[in-house]
């Protein structure tokens, strides 16, 4: 009977952690990056799709563990003093500025069961941007962060942001600014369930690394009051986490957390001023090689050295093999299905070098199918903002610039220029 009983409790614990949920896939224009590439998640795929602890916790700017009490954090983070969300994964995404992201949120991250996030998790969703100098070594937690977009809770439908999402099936999709410089960015998705609020406001999030390209202006400034700090950008008792959602009628408007949102888009080039063309910044950092035979999340295979003896076959079966523990130990909780697959890349090696056929590797140089999850539904369409327009392709700096008294009027109408409302919805999360 205890036996029983634990067993009971067991599944009960498990089932509500597996109601949370995880940043887990990024798409850019539609198209799906793998699961993991250029993702940072939690490690420890237990505790991956649990809230983040701590509206002040370092790891509400990219995501962490998320221990379920004190002694665990202590313990852990004596253990691993490193946060995962703060550090690098291997690769960063390209993006042109004004793309689409999609954002796959999962309740199981490794998508081994369907769903998003538990249906009684309500309330609403952001998107923020931060822009790096150095993905490795800038730290996520910090100053420099603005919010592209977010959605409340919307009168007409009467549904929550996550509630949309749970509708598009986990997929959450904006598009980027147009008037971004080149350069790296952390993109952080944001959601914020509000059903245990005020006591327990739970935050989702995660960071995708993107290095966006073709961006029409040289310099990014964001109004003072439109950058936050993450940690920082909420405290408890504020009304975005203390709203009660069980009222009838509900206290609206409802605003989100975190600051207005900041949309820069680019005015077509003035006549006067010379044209500048946008920063040829050309990314150097987090490339995904273009010779992996197969990817796993942040993971590349690639062909061994060739052989011609039977010496150099063996060399060639463990430099593969040595390869596939590699991919093992960085595969983050969406999984390792594709270590898996190269497995037989290094089964089909050594089963030539034991068979004599000491010339190799086999079908050198040929991509391996990659097992990748299934795309849960429909890529909705980006939610809708209003952008801030910002000059952009006019040379800066020079006199005739600022001559012209255009950047000044421009600037001025920028900073009056109505955001996307924060207090009811913008038609996004749909
Ligand atoms: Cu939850």
């Amino acid at each position: 009977m205890h036996l029983q009983l634990s067993f009971t409790l067991v599944g009960v614990l498990v089932s509500a952690a597996r109601a949370h949920t995880i940043f887990t896939t990024l798409f850019i224009n539609d198209v799906n990056q793998g699961d993991g590439t250029c993702v940072r998640m939690p490690m420890d795929s237990d505790t991956c799709t649990n809230p983040i602890a701590g509206l002040q916790s370092e790891d509400m700017a990219c995501g962490e563990y998320s221990p379920s009490n004190s002694f665990r954090t202590l313990t852990f983070s004596l253990l691993l003093p490193g946060r995962d969300g703060q550090k690098a994964v291997a690769f960063t995404c390209p993006a042109p500025a004004g793309a689409k992201l999609t954002f796959e949120f999962r309740e199981w991250a490794d998508a081994s069961n369907p769903g998003s996030i538990d249906k009684s998790h309500a309330g609403p969703c952001s998107v923020y941007l931060k822009r790096v100098s150095n993905m490795a070594t800038t730290a996520a937690a910090g100053a420099g962060w603005f919010k592209i977009w977010d959605s409340g809770y919307d009168a007409n439908s009467g549904k929550w942001c996550t509630e949309k999402l749970i509708a598009d099936n986990g997929l959450l999709s904006v598009n980027l600014p147009t008037a971004l410089p080149a350069g790296y960015y952390l993109v952080r998705p944001e959601l914020l369930a509000l059903q245990d609020a005020p006591d327990d406001p739970q935050f989702y999030v995660g960071c995708a690394q993107l290095f966006v390209s073709g961006g029409s202006v040289d310099t990014l400034d964001v109004p003072t009051d439109r950058e936050v700090s993450i940690p920082g950008h909420v405290s408890s008792g504020q009304k975005s986490v203390t709203f009660n959602i069980y009222n009838s009628p509900l206290a609206l408007p409802y605003s989100p957390p975190g600051p207005a949102v900041f949309f820069p888009t680019s005015s077509p080039p003035r006549i006067r001023g010379r044209q500048r063309r946008a920063t040829t910044t050309v990314q150097t950092q987090g490339l995904i090689p273009t010779n992996c035979l197969l990817k796993n999340a942040n993971w590349c295979g690639r062909e061994v050295a060739r052989y011609t003896d039977e010496s150099g076959c063996w060399a060639a079966s463990e430099a593969c093999y040595t390869q596939q523990a590699d991919c093992y130990a960085q595969a983050p909780p969406t999984g390792d299905a594709n270590c898996e697959v190269w497995g037989l890349k290094c089964e089909g090696i050594q089963e030539a070098c034991g068979s004599g056929a000491w010339t190799g590797p086999p079908d050198a140089g040929k991509v391996l199918a990659a097992v990748q999850a299934d795309v849960p539904g429909v890529i909705p369409e980006a939610g809708a903002v209003a952008g801030i327009v910002v000059t952009g392709g006019v040379e800066s700096g020079d006199s005739e610039n600022d001559a012209s008294g255009g950047g000044e009027e421009s600037a001025s109408t920028s900073s009056e220029a109505p955001v996307a409302s924060t207090i009811v919805v913008s038609p996004g999360c749909a």
